[in-house]
């Protein structure tokens, strides 16, 4: 598919407002956009959304440029690639690094899709035409997070997901539901948890959640299904999640009854819609997770989330969530609490390549 030249981008902007869990509080943002061209002056683009230090997935901003500079680009320029579906062989023999794979893949798939003048998501099957929006509310107290939710009921967001943990939780989702009886409320805990709360989170069944998001181990399946009998809440699996395999592996254990799939988390585009298609074939609902990210990924998002297994509103936000100013133009909206699918080439946002040099910190350019 005649790819000339990589070029990867670190950028970095402050969040508007900090986004605070029990792991890391993040008032800044990195991430590294990726820009794959062809001889005929196309550019797809990609975004690779590992934090700065390893709190959430091991990879970091830099292992993930080393992974890509030194690896996974060098591969993709020493041969032609007939097809993006070709980048899973090209990539076997690499482990892991699933950031920095899935930032490449999106911007192969990018390229592909604009080299057969078609939105991306109808690549894959995109059916829907607007894709519902839920926010995550991670604020320092309960206060602001009050507050977050309140400004955040105006734009008709349909799901709210609290970052919650074992020592403020019941007291914060009280604090909520007198607030808020009947918003469409889950929990995130990011592993907040071990099996030793068992009776602690029976309590939780008490309000009202769609569903709990990783209680336990960050690398957990076995316990998750031992939870699951215990509680009513649905649990939802984020961190657990890597792969197509964990993916069968948790249908078979009962791990949980709901799957948050981040393409970064698990590869890329053709490990997101795998597992996608596995869960649609085992009546287990999906929505799309995010990575508190700039335009770019939120825009592979968009196009993730149009395939029809992703029923649940999922972490799609508007780009004003996060940034005074996102890369993409036009910036990425709600309304209604939804968010029109585009229906250009491709991501279907152009990039804003002014916005995206004023965040950069340096750059390195790759040629066949
Ligand atoms: O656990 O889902 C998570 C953001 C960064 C890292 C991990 C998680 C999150 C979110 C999604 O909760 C936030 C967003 O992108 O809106
Ligand atoms: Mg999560």
């Amino acid at each position: 598919m005649r790819i000339s030249s990589v070029t990867i981008s670190l950028i970095s902007a402050p969040l508007k407002i900090p986004f605070l869990t029990h792991l890391e509080k993040v008032t800044k943002r990195e991430a590294i956009v990726i820009e794959v061209r062809d001889s005929d002056g196309r550019i797809g683009y990609g975004e690779a959304v590992p934090f700065s230090s390893p709190w959430y997935t091991e990879e970091t901003i830099k292992t993930c440029w080393h992974i890509l500079g030194d690896f996974l680009i060098p591969l993709v320029l020493s041969q032609p690639i007939q097809h993006p579906k070709e980048l899973v062989s090209l990539w076997a023999g690499i482990r892991r690094n699933s950031m920095a794979k899935s930032g490449l893949s999106q911007a192969i798939w990018d390229l592909y899709a604009k080299q057969e003048e078609v939105y991306l998501g109808q690549l894959f099957g995109g059916v829907r035409k607007t894709v519902a929006a839920g926010v995550v509310i991670a604020a320092d107290d309960v206060r602001k997070a009050l507050k977050q939710i309140d400004e955040f009921a105006t734009i008709g967001y349909q799901r709210y997901k609290i970052k919650i943990q074992r020592s403020t939780d019941i007291s914060v989702l009280s604090e909520i539901r007198r607030h808020f009886p009947d918003i469409p409320l889950m929990a995130d805990a990011n592993s907040s948890y071990s099996l030793l709360d068992m009776e602690h989170l029976k309590k939780l069944d008490e309000f009202n959640l769609q569903m709990i998001e990783q209680p336990l181990g960050h690398d957990d399946l076995m316990e998750h299904a031992i939870l699951q009998k215990e509680i009513k809440t649905p649990i939802c699996l984020d961190e657990s999640i890597c792969s197509f395999h964990d993916a069968k592996q948790a249908l078979m254990l009962g791990s949980g009854k709901v799957i948050s799939i981040k393409m970064s988390r698990v590869g890329g585009w053709a490990e997101a819609v795998n597992i996608h298609n596995l869960c649609v074939e085992n009546e287990i609902p999906v929505w799309c997770g995010g990575m508190i990210e700039f335009g770019i990924s939120k825009a592979h998002n968009i196009a993730l989330a149009s395939l029809h297994g992703f029923t649940i509103p999922g972490d799609l936000s508007s780009s004003s969530r996060y940034w005074e100013q996102d890369i993409v133009d036009p910036e990425i909206v709600v309304k209604n609490g939804n968010i029109t699918v585009p229906d250009g080439v491709g991501i279907g946002f152009e990039v804003d390549e002014h916005r995206l040099q004023s965040m950069m910190i340096h750059q390195q350019l790759f040629k066949v």
